[in-house]
This record gives C-alpha cells, structure tokens and sequence, in this order.
C-alpha cells in the first residue's frame, strides 16, 4: 500500500470517527462526573440520572463520563450536599427539603398545598421565583441547575387507617430531616421523628417507625408496600427533587462544558417530569394490587388537615423571609389565572 492511500485511510478513519461527535472544535476535556441519588436505580429518579448520562456522553463526544451512583451509596441526600460544597464529588440530585440546613429559602417548597396541580409547580419552579431561590445556592458553594419532580407527597402507615386528624396520634412517624415537615406533622399530631431517606425502610421494618409520606412513586420503588399497610390519600405537599452541582468543581469548567451539563439537566429535567407523571397514574393501582389498603379523606377532613397545616405558613414566611413569601403566593396566584 502507498503512503499515500495508508495516510488517507487514517484520514477518513478519524474523520469518520470524529464527525457524528459535537465536542469537535469545543472546549471539553475528559472530565468523570461522579452523581449521586437516593433512590433505587429502578425508580424515576434512577432513569432521569441515567438519561442525564447519556445525553451528557453524547453532547461531549464521550468526553465527559457520567457515573451514576443510586441507592444512598455515596451517602444520603446531606451527606452528599457536603461532598459536594467540599469538592469530593460532582453531581447529585435530591430533595429540596433536605437543603434547608445550608438554604433556608428552600424551605418555601415545604408549604403545605402551596400548589394544586404539577402545572402549577412546574410554572412556578421554572419561573424568576424557582431561580432565585436556586440561585441562593450558590454563596453556599452549590449550583442548582434544574428542578425534578418529586411529587405530591401521601401518609403510609402500619398501625390504622387514617380517615381523621386523630387517627394520627401517636403515629411514630418519619419525616425528612427539615423543621418545617417536623413541625408540620406535630402540628397533627403524629410524633414526627427526623430520619434519612437511606434509613428509612429498615426504620419500617424495624418498627422504629410506624409511618412515613412520599409520593405513590417512591412508596413502589422504595417497596415501602412491602413493610406498611395502610396508604391515605392527603396530597399535603408537592416537594420537589433539584441536580445540583458542586460550585468549586463547576468553576473549573470551560464555558462549553457547563453548557453541556446544563442542556443535559433541562432534557433530564422534561424526561423525568413525563416518566413520573405517567408512573404516578398507575402506582396507585400497583400499590393496592401490592396489597396496600387505601383510602381517601372526606372533604370535611381534608379541610380540618388544610387548617391545622395552616399553622405553619406564618412560621415558613418568617424563615424564608416575607418578601420571598409574598413573590411565591404571586407566582402561585399568577400561574393559577
Ligand atoms: C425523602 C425524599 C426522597 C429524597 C431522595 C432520596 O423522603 O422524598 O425522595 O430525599 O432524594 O427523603
């Protein structure tokens, strides 16, 4: 073979190699991105972060590798927010109520029945108000890039069905590691007992704990069915996932490849708001053929539940800040009309 063709085969072989790939001519390096979530790889969680993978792999020419670490096994959801203000890891995803401790701000999706409807929350959460409070994170040393859902939260328990306020009493039951869900449900009665995510269905099956809510997806997921019997309807608040980045690792990134990352979050972001949507309209039915025993509260309840959580507004507007308050009940009333 000639030098000639030997060298213009190599040519085309590079070429053809290179072309389908965006990364030519842009500024990315090879960069391992260590992401962390909660949840169980099979979960709607666990298909966004692998969608999220895929897409980054693909906008960087292979260069910039996704690891996608589910199941709590770099640590639960606060655990992770640490590695990731000291730079020990890249990406992760998890709930907003559990930034809390390091962004107060964040405790304003904590407000019970703050929205009525997903489109509400997505109107909301993607608008001026969504981003300010996202942008609060980053004095922390995080960068939030997009909001996941996580859904309308509803109680699971082992002991009884809960059809009143009552019913609640004495509940031991977990709630996320965030003052406002702590004072929210001992406001109703139940004793409300901070706890991981990571720690919780061993807590259940253990009987640490009687009781927990998340949202239909997560109690399938999570197999919660598995160790609770009793599932009522309360719908008490919608809590939103959020990706966050780790700031000092971000910093470091050229241009292109933050625009990488932040394209990636907002396809992951559409994807997984579809996939949990449309598993949420089944779950229920998955969870009483499961074997869950399910039951609604009636209007009048559901009222007396609505009033008594009222309670805790005053004290949210107060740690959030009352100007952030009054712009998010705007934002809710305007996404209303
Ligand atoms: C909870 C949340 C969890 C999240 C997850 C582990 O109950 O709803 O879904 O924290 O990222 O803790």
């Amino acid at each position: 073979m000639s030098m000639f063709r030997r060298t213009l085969i190599a040519a085309t072989a590079v070429a053809a190699f290179a072309a389908p790939f965006a990364s030519f001519a842009q500024d990315i390096k090879p960069r391992l991105i260590r992401f962390g979530y909660g949840l169980n790889e099979d979960s709607n969680q666990g298909r966004a972060v692998k969608l999220f993978a895929q897409e980054v792999e693909k906008a960087s020419g292979g260069k910039m590798k996704v690891r996608a670490i589910g199941a709590a096994a770099l640590g639960s959801d606060v655990q992770m927010q640490q590695a990731l203000i000291g730079g020990a890891q890249e990406m992760m995803v998890g709930s907003t109520a559990t930034l809390v401790g390091i962004t107060k701000e964040m405790a304003i999706w904590d407000t019970p029945f703050l929205f009525n409807n997903a489109k509400e929350a997505d109107t909301v959460l993607d608008g001026p108000v969504g981003q300010k409070v996202m942008d609060k994170l980053q004095e922390k040393g995080l960068v939030g890039l997009v909001y996941w859902e996580n859904g309308f939260r509803n109680l699971t328990n082992n002991k009884q069905p809960v059809a009143k306020l009552e019913d609640l009493n004495g509940i031991k039951l977990r709630v996320m590691q965030n003052d406002v869900f702590l004072n929210s449900f001992k406001t109703l009665g139940a004793n409300a007992i901070p706890l991981p995510f990571s720690e919780l269905f061993t807590a259940l099956e253990t009987k640490t704990v009687d009781g927990q809510e998340n949202p239909y997806n997560t109690i399938l997921s999570s197999k919660f069915y598995e160790v609770q019997k009793y599932l009522t309807v309360t719908n008490h608040v919608y809590s939103p996932w959020i990706v966050t980045v780790s700031k000092k690792w971000w910093d470091g990134l050229s241009k292109d490849e933050q625009k990488v990352l932040a394209d990636a979050a907002k396809k992951s972001r559409d994807f997984e708001r579809q996939d949990t949507r449309a598993e949420a309209a089944k779950a229920l039915g998955d969870l009483k053929a499961k074997g869950m025993q399910v039951n609604e509260l009636s209007p009048a309840e559901a009222n007396r539940m609505r009033e008594k959580l009222g309670a805790v507004n005053a004290s949210i507007a107060a740690n959030v800040g009352e100007a952030l308050w009054k712009d998010t009940q705007a934002a809710v009333a305007a996404a209303r009309k």
